[in-house]
C-alpha cells in the first residue's frame, strides 16, 4: 500500500466478551493497549453524538442512500425478494461504517501574518464491528443525532481506523480485510440468464438469437432447471443430456457456462452426495444430533455444515464434477441460508391449522392462520434449532458446537468459501468465476456477489447506483445487480436504463425470474440502441478492467461518492444519483421513465463525451455548477475530469457483428481521450486475464 508520509493512520484492534471467530481479518493486529473512547459503551452495545454535517457511509449491501443517516439498518443476511426502503437487511451483513466529520480547518500562520485554511480534509473514523450475529444500527432512527449499535451477543472484535478522509480509511479497512477476489477477464463481459434456460435447445436458441441481433456477450447462466429435481452437482438428463456437447459448443463460441448451486442438499437415497454428508456427519445438526430438516427448492434438505472444516472441503470438492465437465464459472444461491420451513416447524403449523379448521375464523385466528403459513419460511425459531460445528480458527483450534443464529451471517460466506478454497486446490493457476447471494467481509477475498432479487422497478435502479461504492468500501468490487430487474415485468425504456448504467459495473448481468416478462435483449424493438450500449461496454473494458485491477490490488475503490473527492463542496456531498468511477470519469445515470436527460452537479469543470451506437458523437464542456444534460434513451454520457484520460477499445469492423466477446477486444491499440491542456498520464493494468499472475510493477503501462 502506497501511503504518504504525512498521512496519520492508526488501526486500533479491541476486543469485547468472547468473540467468536468470523475469518474476516486474517492477520489481525495486536490487541490495543488504550482505552476505548471512540463511543460509549452501553450494555449492549456502543452510541455516540453525531454533528449535524457528519456524514456516515458503509453498512454495504443494503437499502437507502449512500450516507446511512437516518434508518435503522440490522445485519442479519435475509432472503428479501423486495428490497424497499422499509426492509432493514439485504442479503450481506457488512458491518463497516465511516463516520466523517466536518472540515478540519488547520490555521496556518503565515510570515505576512495572513492565516490560510486547509480545507478538504474531514477527521474519519472507520468502525468494523466483528461480530457473525444480529447487529443493528441505528444511525438517527431513533434520535437524529445519535449513532447506535447493538448486539444480539455483546462479543466482537473492533476495529477502529482514525484518518484524514474517507477513502484513506477505506484503504487501511481494506489492507487489514486482504485482497478483493479477482474474477476472470471474460466474467466482464455481456451474461445472460433466466430463471430458467429448461434445456440445451433453449440455451442454444438464446445464444444463436443474441447473435442475430448482432448483441456480444461472453456467457449465459443456467439457474436450477439444469439440475437432476434441484439436486446439487447434478445434471438433468433428460433436457441437458448432451451437457458435455453443449458444453464444447458453447467454448467454441467462447460462451461460458455458468451453473447455479444451491445451499441445500436434497435428501434421497441413493444420491450420493446427501450419503455421504449423512455419513460423514457433515450436515448441521438438530438439538438432538440429528440431521436438522428444512424445505427448500428440492424439498426436504440438509444443510451442509459450511463451518465446519471437513464438511468444507467436501462440499467444495464436489464442485469438480462441474470443473471436469468445462465449467469455470458459478453462482452460489440461497445461502444465507434460505429457509422455506423446517420439518419441524410444518408440524407444528399442521397442527395448528387442524385445530383453526373447526373454527369459525374471526380477526385474530384468521390472520394466524395466515400468519402460520407465510411465517414458515425463514423463520428466526428454525435458526435457533440448528447447530454448527464450528472448528473455529481460533486460537485453541478448538472444535464448538454453536447455534446457527448465533453465526448466520457466515454461512454463505463459508459456502463460498468452500468453492473457492477447492478452486485453488484444483485449478491453483486458474481464475474461476464464482459469486455469492449471501455474503459478510472476509468472503470478498473469495467471491463476489450480485445484489440479489431486485425488482423492475425504477427505485431499484436508483438503489443499484448507491450500493455501488458503499459495496466497494467494504471489499465488494465484483459485483452488480439483475439487470432489467429479477422481479416484476420489465419495460424496454427500463431495461435500456439499466443497461446504461450496468455497463459500467464489473458483473454486468440480466437476469429475470420465472413468469415474469421475457426480459432478453434481442426480446425489444430497439436494437440499434441496445447494440450500441453493449458495444460500449466493450469498448470500455481496457478501462473497467484496469480500474478494477487497481483497485483491488491497492485496496481502493472503483466506485466513489462525489463527496469522498470533493469533500469540500457540500452539493457533491450530498449528491447520491452521479458516482466516480476510477480517477479519470464520472457518470450520472437516468434512474426515472420518460426522461430524456437530467439535471447534473459538476463539482468541477469536465468534458462530456457523448456516445451513440457506441462511437463519439460530441464533446462538450461543462463548467463547476448544475447543468442539464440531455440523455435520450441509447446515449452514453461520461464526464471526463480536466486533466485525465482514459483508453477505448477500438473496433475495425464497425458492423453488426463488430465484437462477439471480451477474446475480440484489442487490449494494446487503444484510442485515448483526454481533457484539458495538462493530462496527467494514465496508469494502464492489463494483464492475460485468466491465470493469477497479478502484479502491478509487471501490468501497469503509462500511457
Ligand atoms: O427463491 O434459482 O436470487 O437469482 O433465479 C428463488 C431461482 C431462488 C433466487 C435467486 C435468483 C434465482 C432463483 N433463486
Amino acid at each position: 500500500m502506497n501511503l504518504n508520509k504525512e498521512e496519520k493512520l492508526v488501526v486500533k484492534r479491541y476486543c469485547f466478551g468472547t468473540p467468536v471467530e468470523t475469518g474476516a481479518v486474517p492477520v489481525k493486529p495486536e490487541i490495543s493497549r488504550e482505552t476505548f473512547m471512540e463511543m460509549e459503551i452501553m450494555q449492549d452495545g456502543f452510541s455516540v453524538h453525531m454533528e449535524p454535517e457528519e456524514m456516515v457511509y458503509g453498512l454495504g449491501e443494503t437499502v437507502r442512500g449512500i450516507n446511512k443517516r437516518g434508518w435503522l439498518y440490522e445485519s442479519y443476511c435475509a432472503d428479501e425478494p423486495e428490497h424497499r426502503e422499509d426492509k432493514h437487511s439485504l442479503y450481506g451483513a457488512h458491518n463497516f461504517i465511516i463516520m466523517s466529520g466536518k472540515n478540519q480547518t488547520q490555521e496556518t500562520t503565515e510570515m505576512s501574518g495572513s492565516v490560510q485554511y486547509v480545507t478538504g480534509k474531514r477527521s474519519t473514523t472507520g468502525f468494523f464491528f466483528d461480530t457473525p450475529g444480529r447487529v443493528i444500527f441505528d444511525i438517527g432512527y431513533t434520535q437524529s443525532d445519535r449513532f447506535t449499535v447493538t448486539f444480539e451477543d455483546f462479543s466482537l472484535e473492533l476495529y477502529v481506523i482514525a484518518g484524514d478522509s474517507p477513502e484513506q480509511v477505506v484503504r487501511e479497512f481494506r489492507a487489514l480485510i486482504g485482497r478483493s477476489y479477482i474474477p476472470p477477464r471474460w466474467a466482464f463481459g455481456y451474461g445472460q440468464c433466466r430463471w430458467s434456460y429448461l434445456s440445451s435447445e433453449e440455451v442454444r436458441e438464446v445464444v444463436k438469437k443474441q447473435r442475430e441481433a448482432g448483441f456480444p456477450m461472453d456467457s449465459l447462466y443456467l439457474d436450477i432447471d439444469y439440475m437432476e429435481q434441484f439436486k446439487d452437482f447434478t445434471i438433468n438428463e433428460k433436457s441437458f443430456g448432451d451437457f458435455d456437447a453443449l458444453v464444447a459448443e458453447m467454448k467454441k463460441e467462447k460462451i461460458h457456462l455458468v451453473p447455479i448451486i444451491d445451499a441445500g442438499v436434497k435428501i434421497e437415497e441413493g444420491y450420493d452426495v446427501y450419503e455421504e454428508g449423512k455419513e460423514q456427519g457433515y450436515f448441521c445438526k438438530d438439538e438432538n444430533g440429528e440431521d436438522f430438516v428444512v424445505g427448500v427448492w428440492p424439498g426436504k434438505c440438509h444443510f451442509p455444515d459450511m463451518l465446519n472444516e471437513n464438511a468444507r472441503k467436501w462440499f467444495g470438492r464436489k464442485y469438480h464434477r462441474l470443473l471436469d465437465r468445462g465449467i469455470d464459472g458459478f453462482w452460489n444461491d440461497m445461502n444465507e441460508p434460505a429457509i422455506f420451513y423446517s420439518e419441524k416447524n410444518l408440524k407444528k403449523i399442521f397442527k395448528r391449522l387442524e385445530e383453526l379448521k373447526k373454527e369459525n375464523l374471526d380477526v385474530n385466528t384468521y390472520f394466524e392462520m395466515t400468519g402460520l403459513v407465510a411465517g414458515a419460511s425463514n423463520n428466526l425459531e428454525d435458526h435457533k434449532s440448528f447447530y454448527h460445528h464450528y472448528s473455529a480458527v481460533s486460537e485453541d483450534n478448538a472444535v464448538n458446537k454453536i447455534r446457527h443464529d448465533k453465526v448466520h451471517n457466515l454461512f454463505g460466506y463459508y459456502m463460498t468459501r468452500a468453492a473457492a478454497e477447492a478452486f485453488e486446490e484444483l485449478c491453483p493457476k486458474k481464475r474461476i468465476l464464482l459469486f455469492s447471494r449471501a455474503s459478510y467481509i472476509g468472503m470478498h477475498r473469495y467471491g463476489g456477489i450480485w445484489q440479489g432479487d431486485n425488482m423492475s422497478w425504477w427505485s431499484h435502479l436508483l438503489l443499484n447506483i448507491k450500493m455501488m461504492p458503499s459495496l466497494n468500501m467494504c471489499g465488494f468490487l465484483y459485483t452488480g445487480a439483475d439487470l432489467g430487474g429479477f422481479g416484476a415485468d420489465v419495460t424496454e425504456e427500463l431495461l435500456i436504463r439499466f443497461l446504461s448504467f450496468g455497463i459500467f459495473t464489473p458483473l454486468m448481468r440480466n437476469h429475470s425470474a420465472l413468469g415474469t416478462r421475457r426480459q432478453e435483449l434481442y426480446l425489444f424493438e430497439k436494437k440499434k440502441e441496445i447494440r450500441g450500449i453493449l458495444k460500449m461496454r466493450y469498448r470500455l473494458l481496457p478501462y473497467l478492467y484496469s480500474e478494477f485491477m487497481k483497485a483491488a490490488l491497492r485496496g481502493t475503490m472503483m466506485f466513489r461518492p462525489l463527496g469522498f473527492v470533493y469533500g469540500e463542496d457540500d452539493i457533491a456531498r450530498e449528491t447520491e444519483d452521479q458516482l466516480l468511477l476510477g480517477e479519470e470519469i464520472m457518470i450520472a445515470p437516468v434512474y426515472e421513465q420518460n426522461r430524456t436527460g437530467r439535471p447534473v452537479w459538476f463539482p468541477d469543470r469536465m468534458q462530456l463525451l457523448r456516445f451513440r451506437d457506441g462511437e463519439l458523437l460530441e464533446k462538450e464542456i461543462f463548467e463547476k455548477g448544475y447543468a442539464y444534460v440531455s440523455m435520450p434513451l441509447g446515449d452514453i454520457c461520461i464526464f471526463l475530469r480536466e486533466g485525465r484520460k482514459i483508453p477505448l477499445a477500438v473496433f475495425e469492423d464497425a458492423g453488426d457483428n463488430f465484437v462477439r466477446n471480451t477474446e475480440d477486444v484489442d487490449y494494446q491499440n487503444l484510442e485515448m481521450y483526454g481533457f484539458g491542456e495538462s493530462v496527467a498520464a494514465y496508469e494502464y493494468y492489463m494483464d492475460d486475464g485468466e491465470t493469477k499472475e497479478f502484479s502491478l510493477e509487471k501490468n501497469i503501462t503509462i500511457l
